[in-house]
């Protein structure tokens, strides 16, 4: 049966709840199928190299030459417009702005994810360790961020889909947990928990869905054992008025704010669009 996207949905009371109690929210379908279908095949065209503009993404990753390994591309939305269109929904602006109470939204950057199937076959290959996101963007003012995961196929643990540990968000930032590319879990997870309750969470959305989480909960993948690869588009959003934390550490998005970046910029530029402003 055909799952209908409920584009005027309204955040609740009980959503919120949940977003402060355990650092994630999972959505109801917001992307009708005829657009999962034009971002699949938006995914084939940015792999294959055929780019939307005469630019270049932010930056394209494979972790290796191995065709097990994990395809990631930064900013698909400088050189796809399906992408552009998707990560910059005023709906998934508005649904951000109220899970952070408040009245703007720009994107920070975006990823488009690829995770091959790999089957039975005896690899750690797809596997993103468990992370903070904060822990990459400490340039940034305020960990109040979001990553809004879309699932372009219905999405469970059979075919490497997230998992978020409830109520991470609360232990602050953890010291190095900058790790999506340790493929170890369990190392991660035996040096992050240190004693706290480690409750992994799976995010089980149908194709259409997103989850939403903070910008400081813990969250990872594990193998995709299916045959079919799990495909993903993330929209990584930020409160407008987030500013510029000068000296901590390196991010791409700091040279978008000029050659001369001060302390306490806002991330306002073109580069960093308001998708939402109440
Ligand atoms: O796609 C995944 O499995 C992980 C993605 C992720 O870590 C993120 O979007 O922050």
């Amino acid at each position: 049966m055909q799952i209908k996207a409920e584009r005027s949905y309204k955040i609740t009371q009980a959503d919120k709840e949940i977003f402060a109690r355990d650092g994630y929210w999972i959505s109801p379908k917001l992307i009708d199928d005829e657009q999962i279908v034009r971002l699949r095949q938006a995914h084939e065209r940015i792999w294959s190299g055929d780019y939307d503009g005469d630019g270049y993404p932010m930056n394209h990753f494979q972790l290796s030459d191995n065709p097990d390994a994990l395809r990631k591309l930064d900013n698909g939305w400088w050189v796809n417009d399906e992408i552009r269109t998707v990560v910059t929904d005023p709906l998934i602006g508005e649904l951000s702005a109220e899970l952070l109470e408040t009245d703007e939204i720009r994107l920070w950057h975006d990823q488009v994810i690829y995770k091959p199937g790999i089957g039975e076959k005896a690899t750690k290959a797809g596997n993103v360790g468990w992370h903070q996101d904060y822990g990459y963007w400490q340039c940034s003012d305020t960990s109040d961020m979001i990553t809004v995961w879309i699932a372009l196929q219905d999405t469970d643990l059979t075919n490497g889909g997230m998992m978020t540990i409830a109520g991470s968000h609360k232990w602050g930032l953890v010291p190095d947990s900058d790790s999506f590319f340790n493929q170890n879990m369990e190392e991660l997870k035996h040096k992050y928990s240190d004693g706290r309750d480690w409750v992994e969470e799976p995010c089980i959305l149908k194709a259409g869905q997103a989850s939403f989480h903070h910008g400081l909960t813990f969250h990872g993948s594990g193998q995709n054992r299916t045959n079919e690869p799990r495909l993903s588009v993330v929209a990584h959003v930020m409160k407008g008025g987030t500013g510029y934390r000068a000296g901590i550490q390196r991010h791409d998005n700091i040279r978008l704010l000029g050659p001369r970046p001060v302390q306490g910029q806002t991330f306002s530029n073109e580069y960093f669009p308001v998708i939402y402003k109440r």
